[in-house]
């Protein structure tokens, strides 16, 4: 994309080669983001591509084909959702990248002829999700819809009634549609994939995709247990509001209980633009949302309907564009962590750098295939972004700066903690420890062992497993339950009542039902939900250790591969004598799913809840039992570590405290839902 010869110079010849690849590319990254929300490349890698595919097409119009991406919007709906036809098209926008280029545009519109239009403009924050389409009859909401290909979308209507900032019912008998776009706020897209990623699930690129993902549902109470939220920006039939600007417009959907962003202006001349632009490109990174750029609309809503649209595209709005965040930082390190698998990925090290609102001084280069691939070497200068607006990433390799003597990175052949052999399991490209007493893997094992949906032993984190063996206390998962009171009053900040605490969480953990145990010993394609699957069959530790490998395989859900593991593991002299002395230190080997109701699957598994006020349908032991079956922790007092307060009435401090820690809190009727969503 760098060395680009300039469209004007290029033959005809040479632009009908670059064209059909370019189009195949973004037909395949528009795939990706439209329909599988699942992008591959950032999004101004694609601008830039369907920038160069448009410039290409203009120059040469001979080459334009009708299936040209720049022909359509996006891909067309593909999921099994029910299709809607927009009766107004949602068409999506033209963009510009500088503020040069935004001009020309207002420049363009002045120009047009045919049309006298005032330069007055609202601008408004370009908000990073997908557009939605509300439509209300009678002042009731009887549909939801997203884009699709602009012309059908999908209906997500059932979907759209769980999520909180969509009124169902407007104050006024309005016959109409509202559009805007549906999104998650930063901090739900983290905790989403944090959540993923512990119960094994793939991660969402980014918070457009996570929103996409959550609201493309066809289960609807899956879009209700994810935090979506809204913003809404559009009225196509305004005259049936009663406005004539877009900023009155705003302030109308708002009278009419919509979500609607604060953060629009109303401006007339270039430095009243570029002072809103800065201001936003400054501010971005403290929103709780992510936004990717700013757009502008002419203020006088008839102008705009004038103005109307080309084929594609309104001539009334524009959308302008931020540019990628990058930064220059230098790598001085390259360091290798080994993970519970034993697999080895690396982190680059680098000098610490602002970049979009945090300081920056790692990025995980994931595995060595990558590492190749970019030809990052020690002492390299390199440009850092933020995949998804959150994640560090090494964007590219300033290869002007490359120190003289520098040469390729050498990917480790031995494991940086233990020392063994390095090898790559099957087609993996992943670099793998795979002695299985290596204490890095041990370590991670330990922790594993103790998270929530395993043994779920409270209060051994990393730091104090990490004490555990540095003072050879702890040597594998067994070791944990002989540990005593004098020993935990070794380690640092351990007093009489935190040792105390500890033992409790440990010995508590013995009484488990089996499947926690299985999953907590981390045999690898073993997850929670196939450790559960596979106890409520075998019920018992020793019948699954006597069974062959296609006996576990046969299991409902199970299958060959995890069948293999099992026995593999299992057959592992070592591991027989993990399984003697975890008999020997009275770890229960038993199922008892009958009493924890399949506890793992829920939602409420590992959530701390704080019950408070009076309620009304459910007595608060009642509400307490249900929610202990279903594995979350009822605890007495409102914390950082509290993740919903559910508040009846006449709720005091507790309530106060949620509220002033952000914290999430549901009513009694939100709270019987929930309950109604888990049968
Ligand atoms: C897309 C968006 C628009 C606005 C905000 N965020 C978006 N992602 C807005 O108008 N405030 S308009 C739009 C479109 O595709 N027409």
């Amino acid at each position: 994309m760098d060395k680009q010869i300039p469209v004007d110079q290029l033959t005809l010849a040479a632009a009908k080669q670059e064209i059909a690849p370019l189009r195949e590319q973004l037909t395949k990254w528009g795939r990706e983001y439209y329909e599988q929300d699942n992008p591959s490349v950032e999004d101004y890698v694609y601008d830039r591509a369907y920038q160069r595919l448009v410039e290409l097409e203009q120059r040469f119009p001979e080459l334009k084909t009708s299936d040209s991406p720049t022909q359509h919007v996006g891909g067309g709906p593909t999921s099994e959702l029910i299709k809607v036809t927009h009766e107004i098209p949602m068409l999506s926008m033209g963009d510009v990248f500088s503020i040069d280029e935004l001009m020309d545009f207002n420049q363009r519109q002045q120009d047009n002829g045919d049309v006298s239009v005032t330069p007055e403009y609202n601008l408004e924050l370009k908000i990073d999700g997908l557009s939605l389409s509300l439509v209300y009859e009678n002042g009731r909401l009887v549909q939801g819809s997203t884009r699709g290909n602009g012309n059908i979308g999908e209906d997500v209507t059932a979907n759209v009634m769980t999520i909180k900032s969509i009124p169902h019912q407007l104050p006024e008998p309005l016959s109409l549609e509202f559009r805007g776009e549906c999104y998650m706020p930063k901090e739900s897209f983290v905790k989403l994939n944090q959540e993923r990623e512990a119960a094994g699930l793939s991660v969402f690129a980014n918070p457009r995709n996570a929103a996409a993902g959550s609201l493309r549902q066809l289960d609807p109470q899956v879009t209700a247990r994810r935090d979506l939220a809204t913003f809404m920006y559009y009225v196509p039939e305004y005259q049936k509001l009663g406005v004539r600007t877009q900023a009155a417009a705003l302030d109308r959907m708002r009278e009419l209980g919509f979500s609607v962003n604060p953060h629009n202006r109303v401006v007339h001349n270039r430095q009243e633009i570029t002072d809103y632009i800065e201001e936003y490109t400054a501010q971005r990174d403290q929103l709780s949302y992510g936004i990717d750029g700013i757009v502008e609309k002419v203020n006088d809503l008839d102008t705009e309907n004038a103005l109307g649209n080309t084929v594609k595209v309104p001539r009334w709005e524009i959308a302008y564009k931020f540019p990628p965040e990058e930064q220059a930082t230098v790598v001085r390190d390259i360091v290798w962590t080994v993970g519970r698998t034993g697999n080895v990925t690396p982190t680059a090290v680098m000098d610490p750098v602002q970049l979009a609102g945090t300081t920056v001084s790692r990025a995980s280069l994931h595995n060595p295939d990558y590492l190749r691939e970019k030809d990052i070497r020690l002492g390299d200068t390199v440009y850092l972004h933020k995949a998804g607006d959150i994640i560090p990433e090494i964007s590219r390799v300033d290869l002007k700066k490359r120190p003289a003597d520098s040469q390729p990175y050498q990917v480790p052949t031995t494991c940086p903690v233990c020392g063994s052999d390095l090898v790559h399991l099957d087609d993996e490209v992943a670099l793998r420890c795979v002695n299985p007493m290596c204490p890095a893997q041990i370590k991670e094992g330990l922790a594993h062992f103790a998270s929530r949906n395993a043994m779920n032993i409270d209060g051994l984190g990393p730091k104090i497993i990490q004490q555990l063996w540095d003072k050879e206390l702890v040597h594998d998962v067994a070791d944990l339950y002989s540990l005593t009171h004098d020993q935990l009053l070794t380690l640092d900040k351990f007093g009489d009542k935190s040792a105390a605490n500890l033992l409790t969480s440990i010995a508590n953990s013995r009484n488990n039902s089996v499947e926690c145990l299985l999953f907590g010993l981390g045999i690898r394609h073993v997850g929670a939900k196939a450790a559960r699957l596979i106890m409520e069959h075998f019920q018992n530790l020793d019948r699954l250790l006597a069974a062959s490998a296609d006996e576990v395989a046969a299991v409902d859900g199970i299958g060959p591969t995890i069948g293999d593991s099992v026995q593999t593991y299992f057959a592992n002299e070592q591991v027989k004598k993990l399984v003697d002395e975890l008999r020997a230190v009275g770890v229960n080997f038993d199922y008892h799913g009958s009493v924890v109701p399949a506890a793992t699957d829920s939602e409420w598994n590992g959530r701390r809840v704080v019950l408070t006020g009076k309620l009304e349908e459910l007595t608060r032991a009642d509400a307490k039992h249900w929610l202990e079956a279903h594995g979350a922790k009822v605890t007495g007092s409102v914390s950082k570590k509290t993740d919903i307060v559910i508040a009846g009435t006449a709720a005091g401090s507790k309530l106060t405290k949620a509220q002033d820690l952000g914290i999430m809190v549901w009513d009694e009727a939100r709270f019987a839902q929930a309950m109604k969503e888990e049968q």
